[in-house]
């Protein structure tokens, strides 16, 4: 996959995509990631890229000129490099549909992806008439700008590009506990100030382990957000626990 990213602050993105599963990622070519500065874009002479609002009001609004040759740039690479182009062009701003991770799987199969990062009052409309397909929120609150979206918006994509998450970070354990919370993790060592490990997790009984695990997320859902059982996929079994869960308050 391939993502372009327009903003006027690329050095937010230095170390989030040299660091960690992503820097991994891009190291090992399952995903190039280009940062473009909008500013170079400006063709006046001070290099200016925001401007006043018409009609008043405060804070700044990106200017079309130096988006419109930016995304123009980016699209002429793509013809050059053979990328499809129909590539998604995604307007980060609290406006967009919600971002979900069954949006992101949608998303993780997109050949390529142009995100473009508004910062004050965003951008000019016209420029979301014109060329944005696709407006993304990353929740219900105001930030200064599109940049940390576009970074939630990578991640949760990228980890889903087959390879790039290794066998330890496997996310086919995650298909089997779609849509609960997780259960519980413990690490060494097995008495820590006083606490315990709990047991069960040391009796080397794979399958007791597995089931005390599916009963905790059950168990995490339930308490902390049982608006998400209606859409998991639960077994008869899973009905059963929480039925006694319920039961036994
Ligand atoms: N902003 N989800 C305003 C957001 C936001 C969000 C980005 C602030 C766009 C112009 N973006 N700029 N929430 O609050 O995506």
């Amino acid at each position: 996959m391939r993502i372009d990213i327009l903003t006027l602050f690329p050095e937010m993105f230095e170390s989030f995509l040299t660091t960690s599963i992503l820097g991994r990622a891009v190291e090992k070519g399952l995903v190039s990631i280009k940062v473009h500065n909008i500013r170079d874009f400006a063709d006046n002479k001070h290099k200016q890229a925001d401007d006043y609002p018409y009609g008043g009001g405060a804070g700044m609004v990106l200017m079309p000129q130096p988006l419109s040759d930016c995304i123009k740039h980016v699209l002429s690479q793509y013809r050059e490099k053979t990328y499809e182009k129909k590539t998604k062009i995604i307007y980060l701003s609290p406006q967009g549909q919600v971002l979900s991770q069954q949006m992101a799987r949608e998303l993780s199969k997109e050949p390529s992806l142009i995100l473009i990062c508004g910062h004050y009052e965003g951008i000019d409309q016209r420029i979301i008439d014109r060329y944005v397909d696709m407006e993304v929120s990353i929740g219900d609150y105001v930030l200064t700008g599109g940049e940390i979206p576009a970074m939630v918006l990578i991640d949760c994509v990228t980890r889903l590009i087959p390879g790039v998450l290794g066998s330890q970070e496997s996310i086919l354990e995650e298909s089997h506990t779609a849509g609960l919370l997780e259960y519980p993790q413990y690490t060494r060592p097995a008495v820590y100030d006083g606490d315990e490990v709990p047991q069960v997790l040391l009796s080397g009984d794979h399958e007791r382990i597995k089931r005390w695990r599916r009963q905790q997320s059950l168990k995490n859902t339930l308490k902390k957000r049982p608006d998400m059982l209606k859409k998991a996929s639960l077994t008869e079994e899973d009905y059963k626990f929480l039925k006694e869960l319920k039961d036994s308050e």
